[in-house]
């Protein structure tokens, strides 16, 4: 079955040599796809037309990528065509970028026609014109395959008519249990934006670190943004070093990235965590905790009883100095402001916060974290936005016009919808990408769960029981990346993709189209273009498990070896030797003798990762 190898390579040398086509590796999938015969070659010489002024960033991004791969970028031609007007005048050689306002289509949407000798692409909005040229890209060869500096590239005739099923398409980074550099967080910006997802939620500040500069308190990051030392191996074990561990953004680089995702049509949504996960806070403010400190901000992983005070008038005062200066800095419409995992243990003896809840006539400290989130939505609507938060924020009654993220299964979401309050979900069972995606004995060390990108592609973002109109209020879906075990880019990689592009799918592709067969045959064919942009993405699909029947006392064991269906062939050596397409391929119980090892990998389009079996 070595052909397996060949087969990207056999695909594009029929839609080059032969232009039969086959529909190509489009993730996600498309909302209507018509394959065409023949090819459109691009070239040096090939023009794009930009038909508005407003078009000019895009045309500038789709003339970069063409560059990269023929080695010089294709010119650009400025014409000023009337938006409303259906004039979509094809020129031979070119690729024209046209807007068309007042038609049928939906904000994200956009329409591509790759003919013989040209290619419109037409959509109502900027972001739709996006969205269709990182389909474009998405149909073009990776450098790998056609060298820099190809005289052409062919991409296949088709027309394709999208748009998204949900408004928000998100991924989550945390970086404060371990930082990231402006530059990764960049590159995962690029990666949202192949798979046409428009919400990056960066988690700035957290019980382990404070990330964003704050100009009129700076001790946050002076003296929040740094730990004495980090947890380390399993979560039981209670391991931590010693080293000096942290890092944080200023405002010039969280308006650089905030401008590098605007380009890409992603809205950065700020997370500044209240009233719990507040360490590095109050180790910088003592007096905004109940007890008044000091505060160590923490080296491990988990919940802690020092939370903000709902008492003092000062911490709000704080907070909404803080939140004046992110409202700055992010034109996000929706505003996280945490809310999750806050014990209500200081606040139960706290003078500060008793009176409170006299004066305020709150019965209870649920009523307390209500009270706290209702007073800081005020604030952040009186500026025009509107806040988020996670599913606790609805203990204690939901504050008039908050949305909230559902990450404790789907209750709190399905709650909210029902009081017609929006809701993102990331149910921690099919979102949380921290979690184990392949058997744990074959994994980096992670912080539990299970969740196989099998799994993520089934969710369904809209939960049972609600009605239409409630389903209105499902505004979509995030994958979350908690980094408590994640302590390096490529790690993150890892553990995003390809779970990332699995949700992705689920949240732009129509419901009825999707396929899990269909989608890993594309995913397949996608992971040369992801080592091409030298993406560290996970193999953990292709994982091989032992099954075994027999005893080990009696010396004889049989195994049985078992992978997910499509993917290939499973080959295994029970020498220590690695194995490779040339050994023996596995189809029926291995009869294990004396403490052999077994070492098996399936060999498919990539090949695997080897697991190991000692008897
Ligand atoms: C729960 S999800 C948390 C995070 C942890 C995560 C680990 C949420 C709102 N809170 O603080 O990092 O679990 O999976």
């Amino acid at each position: 079955m070595r052909h397996f190898l060949f087969l990207p390579l056999a695909l594009a040398c029929a839609i080059a040599c032969t232009g039969q086509q086959a529909p190509p590796g489009i993730i996600p999938l498309p909302k209507v796809l018509a394959m065409d015969s023949g090819t459109f070659a691009i070239g040096r010489e090939t023009g794009i037309i930009i038909g508005q002024a407003e078009l000019e960033p895009e045309g500038a991004f789709l003339q970069a990528a063409l560059a990269s791969l023929l080695g010089a970028a294709p010119g650009i031609i400025h014409e000023n065509r009337t938006p409303g007007a259906a004039d979509p005048r094809a020129v031979p050689g070119t690729i024209l970028l046209l807007l068309k306002t007042g038609t049928a289509l939906a904000p994200e949407a956009y329409e591509l026609g790759i003919g013989h000798d040209h290619i419109i692409l037409t959509a109502a909005t900027p972001a739709g014109i996006f969205h269709g040229i990182q389909t474009i890209i998405q149909l073009l060869p990776t450098v790998a395959s056609v060298g820099s500096g190809a005289p052409r590239v062919f991409l296949p005739c088709l027309t394709v008519a999208d748009e998204p099923r949900f408004a928000w398409r998100g991924m989550h980074l945390d970086v404060c249990r371990h930082f990231f550099p402006v530059q990764f967080v960049k590159k995962y910006i690029d990666l949202l934006a192949r798979y046409k997802m428009n919400r990056f939620h960066w988690h700035l500040t957290d019980d382990q670190g404070w990330r964003i500069e704050i100009k009129k308190y700076p001790k946050l990051t002076e003296v929040g943004a740094w730990r004495s030392g980090s947890q380390y191996g399993p979560y039981s074990e209670r391991t931590y070093d010693n080293e000096r561990y942290g890092g944080s953004y200023t405002q010039e680089q969280i308006r650089e990235v905030v401008a590098y995702a605007a380009a890409r049509h992603i809205t950065v949504v700020p997370e500044i965590e209240m009233p719990g996960h507040a360490m590095a806070a109050l180790a910088a403010h003592p007096h905004l905790g109940c007890t008044g400190g000091p505060y160590e901000i923490q080296k491990g992983w988990g919940v802690f009883d020092d939370v903000f005070c709902a008492g003092k008038d000062s911490t709000f005062t704080f907070l909404e100095d803080v939140l004046s200066e992110v409202l700055d800095l992010f034109p996000s419409d929706h505003i996280h402001i945490g809310g999750d995992e806050c014990p209500k243990t200081r606040w139960k003896t706290c003078p500060h916060c008793r009176a409170r809840m006299k004066k305020e006539g709150l019965k209870d400290e649920h009523e307390l974290q209500s009270y706290f989130i209702r007073r800081i939505e005020k604030h952040v609507n009186a500026k025009g936005r509107q806040i988020i938060g996670w599913d606790e924020i609805l203990e204690g009654g939901l504050a008039p016009n908050a949305a909230v993220m559902s990450w404790r299964g789907t209750e709190g979401g399905t709650a909210a919808a029902r009081q017609k309050h929006d809701v993102v979900m990331c149910p921690g069972t099919h979102c949380y990408f921290d979690h184990y995606q392949g058997d744990p004995a074959h994994e980096p060390l992670a912080i539990g769960g299970f969740t196989t990108v099998q799994k993520t592609y089934a969710y369904e973002p809209i939960p049972d029981g609600l009605t239409a109109e409630e389903a209105g209020h499902i505004m979509g879906a995030q994958g979350n990346v908690w980094t408590e075990y994640i302590t390096t880019p490529d790690h993150v990689e890892y553990m995003a993709v390809p779970r990332m592009l699995a949700l992705a799918e689920v949240l732009w592709s129509p419901k009825d189209q999707r396929d899990e067969g269909s989608f890993i045959r594309r995913l397949e064919n996608e992971f040369a273009a992801l080592d091409a942009l030298k993406v560290h993405y996970s193999k953990s699909l292709y994982n091989v498990e032992f099954k075994t029947t027999g005893s080990k006392k009696r010396g004889q064991v049989n195994v049985e070896l078992t992978c997910a269906p499509g993917l290939g062939e499973m080959h295994y050596t029970i020498d220590d030797s690695e194995p490779t397409y040339a050994s023996p391929k596995f189809d029926y119980t291995i009869e294990q003798r004396a403490s052999t090892t077994i070492k098996a990998a399936i060999f498919g389009v990539i090949a695997g990762v080897i697991a190991a079996y000692k008897g």
